[in-house]
């Protein structure tokens, strides 16, 4: 990886953390939908020693390989658009998922996850992706990897409702263990 690559991938990581976790790690604050001043933003980054400017903001959220940020319309605003741990309200589409989505965890996760169902934890959301080798991704950070297939088609029909950030991430609330159809390992 160049050195430019791998200061974007590391500043975008920094980012992700004070837009979706810990605002004050930049000393900012967002407002209700999960807004930052991108001039605060900034400057906010810089003051904790790393070096941004927006031609660099640009090019990170641009590039970003998740597509996790966005501007708004005059670029003078920015926010996670997904992922966050504190209380923002991001305007989510409500969408019928397709028949099965899939939920990446940890081998380690599965007896409690059998016992309680897939919970959220720190998130607003349960994370599902619609194809099982990004689900496989999600999981290696937590361990040795499964994937648990989602019967999105019952819960829908069961009344349970799914929004689809603009990155592309499903998000539901907690899934009882009756709607995990398959395990799958890779
Ligand atoms: C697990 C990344 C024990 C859950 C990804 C997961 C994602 C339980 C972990 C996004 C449990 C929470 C989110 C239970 C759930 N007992 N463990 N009852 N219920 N868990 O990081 O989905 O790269 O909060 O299975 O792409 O891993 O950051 O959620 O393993 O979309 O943009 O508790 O993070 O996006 O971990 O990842 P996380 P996640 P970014």
């Amino acid at each position: 990886m160049s050195k430019t690559k791998n200061d974007d991938v590391s500043l975008g990581r920094f980012i992700s953390l004070v837009l979706r976790h810990e605002p004050s790690a930049a000393g900012i604050e967002l407002d209700s939908e999960g807004w930052a001043d991108v001039g605060e933003l900034i400057r906010g980054v810089c003051n904790t020693g790393r070096k941004l400017d927006m031609e660099t903001l640009e090019r990170i959220v641009r590039e970003n390989n998740k597509q996790r940020y966005s501007f708004n319309e005059y670029k003078t605003k920015i926010r996670a658009n997904q992922g966050h741990s504190i209380d923002v309200h991001i305007d989510m589409k409500i969408m019928m998922p397709p028949d099965v989505l899939y939920h990446g965890t940890s081998d380690a996760f599965l007896n409690s996850i059998k016992e309680k169902g897939i919970l959220k934890m720190s998130r607003q959301y349960v994370h599902l992706s619609k194809d099982m080798e990004t689900a496989i991704k999600v999981a290696k950070r937590h361990g040795k990897p499964v994937a648990l297939v989602i019967d999105t088609a019952r819960m829908s029909a069961d009344g349970f409702v799914f929004r689809l950030s603009d990155n592309g991430v499903w998000q539901s609330e907690d899934i009882p263990w009756r709607y995990v159809a398959e395990i799958k390992y890779p």
